[in-house]
């Protein structure tokens, strides 16, 4: 079989000497030093059509998280404050993607192949001409909260708060109907269906980014070729103009700049699969770092959202006042069963009152709660805590699901508040 992405080579090349030249990025944490570095850590010109006030993470590959300040304002997150994250920097022949702008690639195909009798590539005018189904799904990267962990041990990588995270409506081409449709004739021994993306590493050592899932898993059921995102062409830089999108599934599991689909009998050796995005099989005690080197025998991928509550408001930057106040924010799960209680505290855990849940959108969409609780003077501890149907909670020390890589944060939410 040949290599579908061998006509990249050579920009890969091209793309390597340039990294190498860039040398050490600016976007440490906390150096504001100069206007000049101030400058460039602006979100909105690292990114076309970002929002400015975005944090960022990374300046060189455009990594930034959206502030609970602007994400509480909206029911579906729009483009110019989602946050983003990608892998390899958008310079050379990858700059057409840092932009929130559709992409103008008319002649985009997918490359269907690996264990199939029929292999075929599919254009994006076919796959425009089918039925497109919606789904409401919380996008929320792995690493969303890795901050948090700090409080034990921290840990190596962008120190995302909450912000890592947006309630997005996608659209497109049912997943599993499609693949039928293409009467592909599919090996008994393909096990895994690998997604791989346009994108490309700065160094030709460096690896794809592809994404391998059970070929029988059910959350491929809901999964779509997207096409859409809140109504209009997916943006460049979120995985336009084909984007795989499994609702919820964590971010990295949703492929954008879609070019391939393979069925394989293992899953992909690409690093994003096989190394980097997954959890220790068996506890690790904070601050082990080397205690598990992330084989596929002894770590998992980060597939289903863990269950999740955050508080949106009020935040200290709120500067409520003492007295009665109404805590807000949302809660979300994998999608296999709803969120049926969240608990709110004020005093750090010692008391809870039941918060009120409103229907949410769609099984992966975030679920709108609300609770009455009182400020006292002095320092207050929020604390938000979401069960669902299933009888899944969130660990109300976070702490206990402490790894090396700072992934699937998903504690209790604490906010403190000073009146
Ligand atoms: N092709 C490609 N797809 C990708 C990535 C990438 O670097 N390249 N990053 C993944 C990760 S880790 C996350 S969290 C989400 C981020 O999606 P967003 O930037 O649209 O919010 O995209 C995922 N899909
Ligand atoms: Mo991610």
């Amino acid at each position: 079989m040949q290599s579908p992405r061998s006509r990249f080579e050579l920009n890969r090349r091209q793309l390597g000497g340039l990294a190498g030249a860039m040398g050490v990025y600016l976007a440490m944490p906390g150096f504001v030093g100069s206007s000049l570095a101030q400058e460039a850590m602006d979100s909105a010109k690292i990114i076309k059509g970002k929002a400015s006030g975005l944090i960022v993470h990374n300046e060189k590959l455009g990594v930034m998280e959206t502030p609970l300040t602007l994400l509480r304002q909206h029911k579906h997150t729009p483009k110019e404050i989602l946050f983003n994250r990608l892998h390899f920097p958008h310079e050379g022949e990858a700059a057409w993607y840092a932009t929130t702008d559709a992409p103008d690639k008319p002649d985009w195909t997918i490359t269907i192949d690996g264990l199939v009798a029929r292999p075929r590539q599919v254009k994006l005018a076919d796959l425009a001409a089918m039925e497109q189904v919606k789904r409401v799904s919380v996008i929320q990267c792995a690493g969303n909260g890795r901050s948090y962990y700090a409080a034990k041990e921290k840990v190596a990588g962008g120190q995302w708060k909450n912000g890592g995270m947006g309630n997005v409506e996608w659209e497109g081409v049912a997943l599993r109907p499609f693949l039928e449709a293409q009467k592909l004739e599919v090996a008994d021994t393909a096990l895994w269906l690998t997604a791989g993306g346009w994108d490309q590493p700065a160094t030709p050592e460096g690896s794809d980014f592809a994404k391998s899932y059970p070929i029988g898993a059910k959350a491929l059921d809901n999964a779509i070729l997207a096409l859409k995102m809140n109504g209009e062409p997916i943006p460049a830089v979120h995985g336009g103009p084909v984007r795989l999108i499994i609702p919820g599934y964590y971010g990295n599991m949703n492929v954008k700049m879609l070019t391939t689909l393979l069925f394989e009998a293992a899953q992909s050796p690409s690093a994003y699969q096989s190394v980097g995005y997954r959890m220790p099989l068996t506890p690790v005690e904070p601050g082990q770092f080397g205690a598990n080197d992330y084989t596929i025998y002894n770590s998992e991928p980060t597939y289903a959202h863990k269950i999740k509550s955050v508080i949106f408001s009020p935040l200290a930057e709120d500067n409520p006042k003492a007295g009665n106040v109404e805590i807000t924010g949302v809660a979300f799960n994998d999608g296999e069963g709803p969120i049926t209680r969240v608990e709110v505290s004020t005093d750090g855990g010692k008391s809870w009152v039941d918060a009120t849940i409103e229907t949410a959108e769609s099984p992966w969409a975030w679920h709108h709660w609300s609770a009455k609780g009182k400020l006292a003077s002095g320092t207050n501890m929020l604390m938000s805590r979401a069960t669902d149907s299933l009888g899944r909670t969130q660990p109300l020390d976070g702490l206990v699901w402490w790894n090396p890589r700072g992934y699937l944060w998903n504690g209790a939410d604490r906010v403190e508040i000073t009146v």
